[in-house]
């Protein structure tokens, strides 16, 4: 007596491939892994699989058979590809939650640690700096190292025998006109910038005022000792207006000074001065005291030098193509290493340059603390 089953009554091949999808589905289902998975496709639809097989074996029928079969067949082999493609998606996600579950991320915990590098000090000083007057509406401009003779000296007011340039030697570069020659050459003759003022003058040659910009960067001068480099970075700034006064420039220092060193009523004093290029100028100053043989910055009654400022000179506006009868501004110079000194309490200016990891671990500021003036100056 034959057995009774779901298949019987069935065409013989129709009841063959209802067989083998539901076997293939529980084959299928069982599979653990993408890998298990992958094995079972092969073994079934990849080019020597039982069901590629099977299709090639279909020529050998003929008529109405031929064709029952291969719609079964292709029916068989789309159901298996579905039932596959289904299983593989199971798969993944159970993976990717096993992932999630495994690798959970605790959002609360603190940044990594500081072992991956320190901000050293001059930058960590410019990015202060530039915070500052950054909200105060400056913006920084930058230009390059090498300059002419007329963007560092002329056209600032310091023309070739100008006693100025006796304390801005630098350094020469071949090309344009020769060492102390006096003639057309010399304008382009080409120095490491003693200052970024030029990058003032080409913004003035470039763009009429209004101008409210710094420049921070790298300088050269030909000097070395405890307190001298023949590199160090400065930060200059610059305003031109029509209605620039005095008041501006001792409003805008006086706020600076305090910002810079924490200090809300820190004592600034503006002492008269001479500079090519600027007519008034003033040295500005900082109360102090040098009580017990240290330096306390914003007590006392002594007096610490900080930076220069004036208003520009006339002749310099005129060197730039602006009406110096219509416009007037005011500038200011900042010795970044200096600020950085007093600041942070470093005592000698040639440990900047030394690369020593020591000091740099030190004297060095965490690279996740940008200076703002919302976030605060200060690491
Ligand atoms: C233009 C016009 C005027 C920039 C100025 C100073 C005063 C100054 C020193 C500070 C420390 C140099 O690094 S330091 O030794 N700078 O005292 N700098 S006024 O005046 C300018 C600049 C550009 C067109």
């Amino acid at each position: 007596m034959p057995t009774q089953n779901k298949y019987s009554g069935m065409d013989d091949t129709v009841s063959i491939y209802a067989q083998l999808q539901d076997e293939l589905g529980l084959t299928i289902s069982a599979a653990e892994t993408l890998d298990a998975l992958e094995t079972i496709r092969v073994a079934e639809l990849g080019k020597k699989g039982r069901i590629t097989s099977m299709m090639k074996e279909l020529g050998k029928l003929d008529g109405e058979a031929r064709k029952t079969a291969g719609q079964g067949l292709n029916a068989l082999k789309t159901q298996i590809a579905l039932t596959i493609e289904q299983r593989k998606a199971e798969l993944d996600q159970a993976a990717l939650n096993a992932r999630l579950m495994a690798e959970r991320i605790d959002v609360s915990l603190p940044a990594r640690p500081q072992n991956q590098g320190l901000i050293h000090p001059v930058s960590q000083t410019i990015d202060e700096i530039v915070a500052i007057l950054g909200e105060m509406g400056f913006v920084v401009a930058e230009g390059p190292d090498v300059e002419d003779d007329w963007h560092n000296f002329t056209a600032l007011n310091i023309p070739p025998d100008h006693p100025a340039r006796e304390e801005l030697d630098t350094f020469y570069l071949p090309g344009g006109g020769e060492l102390g020659d006096k003639d057309e050459g010399e304008n382009e003759r080409h120095v490491l910038r003693t200052h970024t003022s030029p990058v003032q003058i080409r913004t003035m040659e470039n763009q009429q005022p209004p101008i409210r910009i710094i420049v921070p960067g790298r300088t050269y001068r030909c000097d070395y000792d405890a307190t001298h480099s023949p590199m160090f970075h400065q930060v200059e700034g610059l305003v031109v207006d029509k209605k620039t006064h005095m008041g501006h420039l001792k409003g805008c220092l006086i706020e600076f000074c305090r910002a810079f060193f924490g200090v809300e009523d820190l004592p600034v004093r503006f002492r008269p001065s001479y500079f090519p290029f600027t007519e008034p100028s003033a040295e500005v100053d900082i109360g102090c005291t040098r009580e017990g043989g240290g330096l306390r910055i914003g007590h006392g009654d002594d007096w610490l030098e900080i930076l220069g400022s004036g208003m520009i000179n006339p002749k310099v506006l005129d060197n730039c193509g602006i009406d110096s009868t219509i416009y007037q501004g005011f500038a200011f110079g900042i010795g970044v290493e200096r600020m950085a000194m007093l600041k942070y309490g470093i005592p000698d200016l040639r440990t900047f340059y030394e690369s020593d990891l020591r000091w740099l671990r030190h004297y060095g500021f965490s690279a996740l603390h940008t200076p703002s003036m919302v976030g605060g100056l200060e690491r």
